[in-house]
């Protein structure tokens, strides 16, 4: 157990200096807590859509941020045949409600807003990226 012990320390460590990130960004908030999602937002972290599925009223305008510093796509679109074990889906179709090229982290581009303005079941993927599938559902 005393590889485990070491990681605690290390994790420890770095997240001391997280309040000196470049202030590119408006807003302050803690490196940590930009990287959790706010409302009636989606964050791209460790090849995912967090949180996957997200529940919105008609009307809402969403918001997809870049928690990391590789590319993501916002495709709206339906997905299936995911393997259970790898997470990486069989199938996609791209049906061009929206399709954006997410920016990483921190350069012009990363993030990206749509209205939705119909009640439904909106899935949507990242296209290089297998394992990010997510949906946003729209109460009328
Ligand atoms: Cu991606």
């Amino acid at each position: 157990m005393i590889p485990a012990a070491l990681l605690v320390l290390s994790g420890c460590a770095t997240t001391a200096p997280s309040d000196s990130a470049p202030g590119q960004q408006s807003e302050s908030a803690p490196a940590d807590e930009s990287l959790t999602p706010g409302e009636n937002e989606v964050i791209t972290l460790g090849l995912k859509f967090m949180p996957e599925t997200i529940t919105v009223p008609v009307g809402t305008t969403v918001t997809w941020r870049n928690g990391e510093t590789i590319g993501h796509t916002i495709t709206s679109g339906a997905w299936g045949d995911v393997n259970e074990s790898t997470g990486l889906r069989g199938t996609q179709s791209a049906d061009g409600l929206f399709d954006h090229a997410l920016a990483p982290m921190g350069q012009e581009g990363d993030t990206f807003s749509f209205t939705f303005t119909e009640p439904g079941e909106y899935l949507y993927f990242c296209q290089p990226h297998l394992t990010m599938n997510a949906r946003v559902i729209v109460e009328g």
